[in-house]
């Protein structure tokens, strides 16, 4: 068989990163589509250990410029195009919602047009969302469950999906979109929950900061690991025909409950008093380690959100490998080593953002 050829766009993000690598390792020439503006953002690179490999490339592009969408899509002709590119914070969405509709609504339907006009047989996936569901109307939500997004990120995400099954439908594309729950690694953004707190945990047992700054601990969240979640994202590809899936691990918990896992593994064990926004925790020795900020509450919350992946089980083979514990306490172990290692070389370690 020829040697295939994949886009992927948001391949320097933690899911791209991932999933550049899996595609590399089954044979493929994969080609991360990368804008210009993020060549060193935040020090975040999760990409670097992959140039220099010959089947991976990268080739400029913006989500926010159907010509240079184009160009790629002329220029590689894919056998295959992976939309994993998106303004993908949520908060961030309330400040800059038609940027974020922009690109994460609008982009995929830039993707889509380019592959209707210049490469028709090429495979499409969309990266859906749990926050599609927001509001949730039913527990556990699957793919039948009516969405209900909470933010301009979540609508974004609803127009993508739609868009995404109408190209399917209107012309016949392999258009699939996973609707994957929260996933997080050691590659996490440190602006999100799981990464903010493994890298405070660290932090804070290190002796460099006291206390960490929270928002709604309540919240509760279906949370699996990125490194498990990328294979069915190519599995759906690799399908006969195209189709919608949720992929999640079917558990849910709070905010709170990844706090204790993630401080204990850190040597804090926490007791929390208060509630809302005078919520603290203090550890054995009485110091208080957390703490509520009212700058981290959003406009409007996703309570709780489980997913039911039985149908990604029955027709792709899903199990999610990593649980809950195993994942925090890899981020929480991969965080003490970075902090570990900045200390010794007299750097300042990186600091959670937001
Ligand atoms: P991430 O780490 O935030 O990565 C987002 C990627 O999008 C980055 O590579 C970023 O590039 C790129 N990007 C942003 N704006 C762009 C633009 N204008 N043009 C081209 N690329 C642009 O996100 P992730 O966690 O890997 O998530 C991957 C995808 O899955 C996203 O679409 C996200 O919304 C979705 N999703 C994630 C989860 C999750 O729990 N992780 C769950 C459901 C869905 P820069 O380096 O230039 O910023
Ligand atoms: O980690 P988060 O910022 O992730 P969120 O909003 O669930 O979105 C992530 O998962 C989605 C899938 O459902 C993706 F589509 C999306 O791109 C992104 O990857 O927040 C999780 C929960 C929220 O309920 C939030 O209110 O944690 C709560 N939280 C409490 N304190 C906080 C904080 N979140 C952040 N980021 N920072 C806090 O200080």
């Amino acid at each position: 068989m020829a040697q295939r050829t994949a886009v992927v766009t948001g391949a320097t993000g933690q899911d791209g990163s991932y999933l550049s690598e899996l595609l590399l390792d089954k044979g493929y020439d994969v080609h991360g589509m990368v804008r210009r503006t993020s060549q060193a953002a935040l020090g975040r690179n999760l990409i670097s250990h992959l140039i220099g490999n010959p089947n991976f490339h990268i080739i400029s592009g913006d989500l926010a410029d159907q010509g240079s969408i184009e160009n790629v899509i002329k220029e590689v002709e894919p056998d295959e195009f992976y939309n994993l590119g998106a303004q993908s914070f949520v908060p961030e969405s309330w400040r800059s919602p038609t940027h974020t509709s922009d690109i994460t609504g609008l982009g995929a339907l830039r993707c889509l047009e380019a592959i209707r006009i210049h490469r028709p047989e090429c495979k499409f996936y969309q990266a859906g969302s749990s926050e599609q569901f927001g509001k949730v109307v039913e527990t556990p939500q699957d793919e039948n469950t009516p969405f209900y997004p909470r933010s301009p990120y979540g609508c974004a995400k609803v127009f993508a999906h739609y868009i995404t099954k109408n190209y399917r439908e209107s012309y016949d594309l392999h258009a699939s979109t996973g609707i994957l729950f929260n996933h997080e690694s050691p590659r996490r953004g440190i602006e999100f929950v799981t990464r903010k707190v493994t890298l405070s945990a660290a932090r804070i047992s290190s002796g460099i900061q006291a206390s960490m700054e929270i928002g709604n601990v309540e919240a509760k969240r279906d949370w699996g690991y990125a490194g498990d979640y990328v294979e069915m994202m190519w599995k759906m590809t690799q399908r006969e025909t195209p189709d919608d899936y949720v992929i999640s691990t079917g558990e849910t918990y709070s905010v709170k409950d990844m706090i204790d896992l993630a401080f204990g593994r850190a040597g804090m064990e926490l007791t929390w008093s208060g509630e809302g926004i005078g919520t603290i925790a203090t550890d054995q020795d009485g110091n208080v380690r957390v703490k509520t900020n009212p700058r981290f509450f959003r406009p409007a919350e996703v309570d709780i959100l489980v997913g039911n992946s039985e149908k990604a089980s029955r027709e792709l083979g899903w199990t999610p490998k990593t649980d809950f514990k195993e994942l925090i306490f890899m981020m929480v172990d991969n965080d003490m080593e970075i902090v570990r290692t900045a200390i010794k070389h007299g750097v300042n370690p990186p600091a959670p953002l937001h």
